[in-house]
């Protein structure tokens, strides 16, 4: 419908933008990363959520198109934010599409290089996040194509992780080198499943960030787990870049 036909061609009219949903270190409380989220700024229909079209794209070729918008968006931020003395991460969602063909690593390549301060933007500072269920049919074909982005300097982290529908020796055979809790073992506060992750996660020396946090007891949760890092409601909801900016700026 709608949607479907407007599609083709938003990133071109500038209509697919970018939100940012802060990370804070659990231990200082410090904001060090930010996802970035896409949402498409629909001129009849207002805010369009991801659900709505990242699926339809990914079915229908225009992955590439609205991945590359939001990777050019995420490099600007990583290019700006290092300009101005702020280390933080920036995480973009990676659809298995995009990792298949070359068009993602010719974008990479064309927004990454050089340390902070250049025209460019410092890959240390980007963060690819890979959906663990998306990946985990295909480890063979994933693999080699995360060690090639690896090889770029990026981070390379693993979404959704849920102990109970993965196979924990796949997320080994993909080298990742951070794990994203899935948001239900947050908010179920499963105790023992999460202290199971974070436990096999830090043996194998990955980082691990809770999301979905939306209260106080969730957060104690993790810092009493040892989790590293924090993404959630209860620090901020994602939001356009100006609005993140100013509330990063008022959070210190
Ligand atoms: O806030 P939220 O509604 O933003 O996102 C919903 C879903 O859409 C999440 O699973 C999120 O990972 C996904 N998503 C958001 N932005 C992107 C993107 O740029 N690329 C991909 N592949 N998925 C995204
Ligand atoms: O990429 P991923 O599937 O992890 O996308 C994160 C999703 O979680 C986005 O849709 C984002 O808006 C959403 N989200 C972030 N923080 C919270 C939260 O505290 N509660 C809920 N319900 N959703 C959240
Ligand atoms: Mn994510
Ligand atoms: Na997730």
């Amino acid at each position: 419908e709608r949607l479907a036909a407007d599609l083709p061609g938003a990133a071109a009219r500038n209509e697919l933008v970018v939100y940012f949903q802060p990370q804070i270190e659990i231990g200082t409380g410090r904001v060090v990363a930010v996802e970035a989220l896409s949402r498409w700024e629909h001129p009849a229909l207002g805010t369009v959520m991801p659900d709505a079209y990242i699926p339809f794209a990914e079915q229908n070729g225009l992955m590439h198109e609205v991945g590359g918008s939001v990777l050019m968006d995420s490099c600007a931020c990583i290019r700006d934010w290092a300009r101005e003395g702020w280390n933080v991460e920036v995480a973009v969602n990676v659809a298995p599409v995009q990792l298949a063909g070359d068009r993602f690593f010719e974008d990479l390549d064309g927004v990454l290089g050089g340390a902070s301060g250049s025209s460019v933007a410092d890959p240390s500072r980007l963060i690819l996040e890979i959906t663990e269920s998306d990946a985990i049919d295909d480890v063979d074909a994933v693999a080699p194509r995360l060690d090639a982005l690896r090889e770029r300097g990026v981070t390379i982290s693993i979404d959704d992780f849920g102990i109970g529908h993965s196979s924990v020796q796949r997320v080994v055979d993909l080298r990742a080198t951070e794990l994203k809790l899935d948001r239900d073992m947050v908010v179920r506060q499963a105790t023992g499943v999460v202290a199971a992750a974070i436990d096999f996660a830090h043996g194998r020396g990955l980082r691990v960030v809770g999301e979905g946090v939306e209260n106080e007891s969730q957060l104690r949760m993790l810092a009493e787990l040892g989790c590293d890092r924090a993404q959630g409601y209860l620090i901020a909801r994602p939001a356009p870049r100006a609005a993140f900016e100013g509330w990063a700026r008022a959070a210190g």
